[in-house]
């Protein structure tokens, strides 16, 4: 046991003694908000940049903002089995998009409600079966639709009209004005945006696509100094993105223009997306939409290779921004909401997402890596009780941490067997020391994006990577030096000490938490590709 989780036990071993009724009462309520591949750098709080998130960046002004958050495996269902259970993807068994979740076992949401708490889920969870732990659950199937989407409700299938993230804070804050005020509450809200395929409401679709945004430098790498998982990844924007369902290059159009379809689907796509939308919707989308591709049609025989990159990573940003727009309205209303009904005080907030993202960097969309734009996530926590407003920590954070500080702040014992660590004290200032290394494990391959399975530790400084299962390759970055991670220095004399010193961290790292190499295998195919 460490001394975090000390002393908090110990803390609330004593608490029956000093007043229960009295703590109960001020017992915080919960707020944790999840996007679905929204990246840090699409978050203006971090600087980029790119667009204004003024909501979003009040959760970091008023408390504190993560600079170097980052998740266990990057990938949407896996991540929410670690937020639920505190442990890594090997131990919870939820490895990638595909494997089952089995349901049963214990989740932070389960232990809150078993100590008074109301709780809910809402909008996406990406995982089968009927949510446990949760006193209401409205979620979306699978990925989602973001024009007039289905949703479960406690277990009841339902379309309804309107814009997915609208409905998504809609029913939170529907939730939590009907909720039963004398019991703290905990809400899971949870946006499918800003996730493929980027459609934003109808309200955003001007001004998003009138923008223009500047390029990441790595926008045209050509994957030199990294090994074959980087030159074999299929998340490239110019070969790899679909034309109609991402871009929204009409399929007619890519007939007339003999755009082939990349993914089988891509065609399919535009047509279930806009599909959804009732003629009206549909016309104020076009009346938009149309000029663009006009403009596109008239320009596409004359585009060379690097045009056309710059054009579709615009369109790319144009629409996976305007889709964080919306997220971010949804903050503002609940933030609007909570301090209406005087209960700004005593909540925590959080705001975070299931992975980062690739905005353009090395010429990518999608995540999966263990580089750093996927790998990190952003993180910014409001509860004015206890949080100082205006923190800004690079402690290395990850989602493995969530479900034992959530306990934690909502006075619940955390389990022996959840493998994160409480940040409270952390953040309050109580403690200083914090872990030196975080661990990474991706198994989602052979699949979508080909991103071959890896391990790794990262450091203060350094990050050493293993790719496995049809190749045998490592990587080494220095961090300080080499930020974008371009130059593996795995083989370079000068770091024949940190690649030693890196490899026996990750060693024991791996045992800490109870990875192996018989892991790995147990995790492989049964058949390989
Ligand atoms: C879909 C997307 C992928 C994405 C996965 C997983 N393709 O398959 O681009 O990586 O979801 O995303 S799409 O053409 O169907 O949109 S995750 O966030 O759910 O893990
Ligand atoms: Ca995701």
């Amino acid at each position: 046991m460490n001394i975090c989780k000390l002393l908090s036990v110990s803390f609330f071993m004593v608490l029956p003694f000093v007043g229960s009724a009295q703590t109960k009462a001020k017992r915080p309520n919960i707020v944790y908000i999840m996007s679905d591949d929204h990246g840090y750098q699409a978050v203006s709080a971090y600087g980029y940049g790119l667009n204004e998130t003024p909501h979003i960046d009040r959760l970091g002004k008023e408390g504190v903002l993560f600079t170097r958050a980052t998740v266990t495996n990057s990938l949407c269902a896996p991540s929410r089995a670690v937020l639920l259970t505190g442990k890594h993807s090997f131990v919870n068994g939820k490895i990638d998009n595909e494997a089952k979740f089995d349901w049963n076992q214990d989740n932070f949401a389960k232990l809150l409600q078993k100590n008074g708490y109301q709780t809910a889920l809402i909008g996406k969870i990406h995982m089968d079966g009927l949510p446990q732990g949760f006193d209401y659950s409205a979620v979306l199937i699978d990925q989602g639709e973001y024009y007039n989407p289905n949703f479960v409700i406690n277990g009841t299938k339902q379309q309804i009209e309107g814009y997915v993230t609208d409905l998504t804070t809609d029913m939170t804050l529907d939730w939590i004005a009907k909720r039963d005020t004398s019991k703290p509450f905990c809400v899971l809200y949870h946006q499918k945006a800003p996730h493929r395929e980027w459609l934003p409401a109808l309200r955003h679709i001007q001004e998003y696509t009138s923008r223009t945004y500047k390029e990441p430098t790595t926008l045209f790498d050509d994957y030199q100094g990294r090994g074959t998982a980087a030159k074999t990844a299929e998340m490239h924007i110019l070969k790899h993105m679909n034309w109609a369902g991402d871009n929204k290059i009409p399929p007619a159009m890519m007939d007339e223009l003999g755009i082939k379809e990349y993914m089988s689907w891509d065609k399919a796509a535009f047509n279930n997306n806009l599909g959804r939308m009732s003629p009206e919707e549909r016309a104020k989308w076009d009346a938009v939409y149309d000029p663009i591709m006009a403009d596109f049609k008239a320009n596409y025989a004359h585009m060379s290779d690097t045009e056309l990159m710059r054009w579709r990573y615009q369109r790319y940003m144009q629409d996976y921004l305007g889709t964080v727009a919306a997220v971010d309205d949804g903050v503002g209303r609940l933030l609007d909401f909570l301090k209406e009904n005087e209960l700004d005080e005593n909540t925590i907030v959080m705001y975070t997402s299931d992975q980062g993202f690739y905005l353009g960097e090395h010429g990518w969309y999608d995540k999966r890596f263990m580089y750093e734009e996927s790998l990190r996530t952003p993180l910014l926590v409001r509860y004015p009780a206890e949080i100082k407003s205006g923190q800004t920590s690079d402690a290395l954070v990850q989602n493995l941490d969530f479900a034992p500080t959530l306990l934690d702040y909502a006075g619940v014992e955390i389990p022996q067997d959840m493998q994160g660590e409480s940040f409270r004290n952390l953040v309050n200032g109580k403690e200083k020391k914090w872990r030196d290394a975080v661990y990474y494990t991706y198994y989602e391959y052979p699949s979508i994006h080909t991103v071959k399975r890896h391990y790794g530790i990262r450091t203060d400084r350094y990050k050493l990577m293993h790719f496995y299962y049809d190749v045998d390759e490592w990587e080494l970055y220095d961090l300080e030096k080499d930020p974008k991670e371009l130059n593996n220095v795995y083989n370079h004399p000068d770091y024949a000490q940190v690649r030693a010193d890196m490899h026996k961290k990750l060693a024991d790292t791996r045992q800490q938490y109870g990875d192996s190499e018989a892991n790995d295998k147990r995790f492989l195919p049964t058949t390989k590709r």
